[in-house]
């Protein structure tokens, strides 16, 4: 294959690129998710993203936030995407593109391209973003988990605090709840409330307390997520990734934070080598491995 139509649809952002056999992103293209109940919304927003770039490839590979099974998007927590709970992404893309493809989780397709980054070194390793949500992937023996309807790796969702904020999940505590971008915006009040967490991040730049005591709280939740996912997996390594995950200092607290934890749950952490294009790289990698 030539050039690969990667899309990335978070609930922040969506984005789409080219990928040639080189793994080079071409063309990268980003516009806001709109967020929106109503699936034609989603639907014009991509078209729009992708009209120039798909002429271009043989065919697209999309990493998407949500349970991706049989191709339809299912949302674990509508509410980032606007109260969107169903989305046919893969026959959405294939009448709007006319190319053939693939789509798979955006924390799956994340850790499927960290992995290949790390390969020579592990068999075994996982991948959070922290990001809108929490979510994550995993690698085991050196092959990603999806799990039979697609939910493998959706760590956002296990229990952090089980008096914590209700999750758009349904369950009360979920590590997104506390940790993820949209938790740290809730737990905001008096000077910091309702302001995102890009923009919580730079109070805390400042010296802010709160957004101190905010962030800090967010890092101590993913590094008891990572001492839990260690005990479980046996992982020998752990990736970060997401727009809060690769925000500057935020990987150094989690480590401060894992460090207080026994050894036995201590396991490497970096962040992602392939930063915010680790789900279009892992999408484009995907569909090479399924398509090919
Ligand atoms: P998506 O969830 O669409 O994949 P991101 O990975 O960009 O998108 O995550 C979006 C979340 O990250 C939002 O909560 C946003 O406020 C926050 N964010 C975006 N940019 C930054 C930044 N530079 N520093 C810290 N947080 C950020
Ligand atoms: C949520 C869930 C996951 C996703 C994760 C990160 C939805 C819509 N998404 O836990 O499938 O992987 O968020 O998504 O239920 P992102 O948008 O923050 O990248
Ligand atoms: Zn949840």
């Amino acid at each position: 294959m030539n050039n690969i139509l990667a899309i990335d649809i978070g609930g922040t952002k969506l984005a789409a690129a080219l990928v040639d056999n080189h793994l080079n992103v071409k063309e990268r293209r980003e516009i806001p998710t709109p967020g929106s109940k109503n699936p034609s919304v989603l639907e014009n927003a991509l078209s729009d993203l992708l009209r120039p770039l798909k002429g271009k490839a043989d065919c697209f590979a999309a990493a998407s936030t949500g349970i991706i099974c049989d191709g339809v998007l299912t949302a674990v927590n509508p509410a980032n995407l606007g109260g969107l709970e169903k989305f046919p992404l893969v026959d959405c893309l294939k009448k709007m593109t006319g190319l053939p493809g693939i789509a798979l989780n955006d924390a799956q397709a994340a850790a499927w391209a960290e992995y290949q980054a790390l390969r020579n070194q592990i068999q075994d390793m996982v991948f959070i973003t922290v990001s809108t949500g929490v979510g994550g992937g995993i690698v085991s023996d050196g092959q990603l988990r999806i799990g039979t309807k697609g939910l493998a790796g959706h760590l956002g969702h296990v229990l952090a605090d089980p008096y914590g904020p209700v999750c758009g999940c349904g369950r009360r505590g979920c590590v997104e709840a506390v940790a993820s971008g949209r938790g740290i915006t809730f737990a905001a009040i008096n000077e910091l409330e309702g302001f995102s967490a890009k923009t919580i991040f730079v109070h805390y730049a400042n010296g802010n307390e709160q957004a101190r005591m905010l962030i800090r709280r967010s890092a101590n939740c993913i590094s008891r997520l990572i001492a839990d996912i260690r005990m479980i997996t046996d992982c020998q390594h752990v990736v970060l990734g997401g727009s809060v995950g690769l925000a500057p200092g935020y990987i150094d607290l989690v480590k401060d934070e894992l460090s207080a934890e026994p050894s036995v749950c201590s396991v490497g952490l970096s962040p992602a080598y392939y930063r915010n294009n680790a789900g279009i790289l892992g999408a484009a990698l995907w569909a090479e491995h399924v398509l090919t």
